[in-house]
């Protein structure tokens, strides 16, 4: 990592209480102990990293009971942090909130069971949403959710879902057929362990993480498994992505901060012909354009999620802008980082390298950039 002490100023706006100061304070002790994980066995690492942070504590903050809050900017800084200083040990807590996410805000006490369980990184969850023809168009899924005298029989297939594979449950979303579109969806708990239940495929990408195709095949579910009412799955999954989304900004944000570090510790260094990178004016002014960035993203995440913790019932437009600005913005970031390195940066193994390749899938998943541009453009339109 950059020699330099990363710039911690923004815990003092009055987005946060001394709880998040202490939470960042707390979390980035542990980071600088336990990360990055050995990542050679991508699968063993996720496990190990979601057991770890259980142990540690900071999983309780990926889902909240009854008579509890889900904290959405303790979610951010858990997330950037660990994306600072290892972008798989975010993945593996951001799944146990996403894949939660339907309990935490719609479940009945008896799903909330699962709670403590992954919550205490003794179980791992997913989010089973997209499928092989229904990506950004959730109101097209195709995978059904038929009555049965003692529940419900889901057949299809999701796709891209993450911890696929090594979950332990997945929330599911089918169609219930109520209404054509978005108002004919229901949202389920599924046990990985359920009959008709098969991983097709394990899908490799370019900064690997677990991620499977998933056949259902006459899933039989009990009437318990139903989360929420029936046809409510549609606005349940945006419900929980309105939550997630500005963690996922806060994933890219972290990894922003790091390329930035990254970039700063290189421009520092002694050149043979004397002086340092920084010396020259067209350096500085793209060292600007990443500070500014990454405050800019900042500001827009911590925005959305002071609104979620302040009791706004949906920050639909803050979370797409939060998301869509952090994730584009990081993007340039490490690529300028990466860029300032010159042929190290390009180095497999370096660390801009990796970050390069971790930061792509995020403008993709929890909603591509072209889906938070609609979101938007729909609200100042409304
Ligand atoms: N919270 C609560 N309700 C919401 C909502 C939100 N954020 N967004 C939409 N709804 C409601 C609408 O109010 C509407 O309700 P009524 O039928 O009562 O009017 C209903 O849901 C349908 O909404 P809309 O017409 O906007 O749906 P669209 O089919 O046009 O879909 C987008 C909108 C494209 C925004 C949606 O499909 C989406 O977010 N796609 C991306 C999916 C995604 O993120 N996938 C990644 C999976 S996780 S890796």
């Amino acid at each position: 990592m950059g020699t330099r002490k990363m710039d911690k100023s923004f815990l003092d706006w009055p987005f946060f209480e001394a709880r998040h100061r202490e939470l960042a304070a707390a979390l980035e002790d542990w980071s600088v102990k336990h990360l990055p994980a050995d990542h050679g066995d991508t699968d063993a690492a996720c496990k190990g990293l979601v057991a770890a942070l259980g142990q540690a504590g900071f999983l309780r903050h990926s889902g909240a009971n009854e008579g509890e809050r889900l904290d959405v900017r303790s979610l951010c800084l858990i997330r950037e942090t660990l994306a600072r200083h290892d972008p798989l040990a975010d993945f593996a807590f951001a799944m146990q909130g996403l894949g939660m996410g339907a309990v935490t805000l719609f479940g009945t006490p008896g799903q909330r069971k699962w709670l403590e369980r992954t919550r205490a990184g003794q179980a791992i969850s997913a989010f089973a949403l997209t499928e092989p023809g229904a990506g950004s168009d959730v109101a097209s899924t195709a995978t059904t959710a038929e009555r049965t005298p003692g529940g419900w029989r889901l057949s299809g297939e999701k796709t891209y879902i993450s911890n696929g594979g090594i979950a332990d449950l997945y929330v599911i979303f089918a169609r219930t057929g109520e209404a054509p579109g978005a108002r004919g969806l229901s949202a389920f708990l599924m046990p990985a362990d359920s009959t008709g239940l098969s991983v097709a495929e394990r899908i490799e990408v370019i900064a690997p993480h677990p991620l499977a195709r998933l056949k259902l095949a006459g899933v039989e579910l009990p009437e318990a498994a139903l989360i929420g009412q029936p046809g409510e799955g549609f606005k349940i999954a945006m419900s929980v992505l309105d939550v997630f989304r500005p963690t996922v900004g806060a994933a890219a944000l972290g990894m922003a901060r790091r390329a930035l570090d990254e970039a700063l510790a290189r421009v520092a260094l002694p050149r043979a012909g004397g002086g340092t990178l920084a010396d020259y004016q067209i350096v500085q002014g793209h060292l600007a354009d990443m500070a500014l960035k990454v405050d800019a993203a900042a500001l827009l995440i911590y925005r959305a999620a002071w609104t979620k913790d302040q009791g706004a019932t949906r920050i639909t437009r803050e979370a797409a802008m939060a998301k869509l600005y952090a994730t584009e913005a990081a993007q340039e970031v490490i690529d300028t980082a990466l860029q300032l390195h010159g042929g190290d940066g390009v180095r497999c193994g370096s660390t801009v390298e990796a970050l390069y390749r971790d930061i792509r899938a995020l403008r993709i998943y929890e909603g591509a950039s072209d889906v938070q541009r609609v979101v938007i453009a729909r609200s100042v339109l409304a």
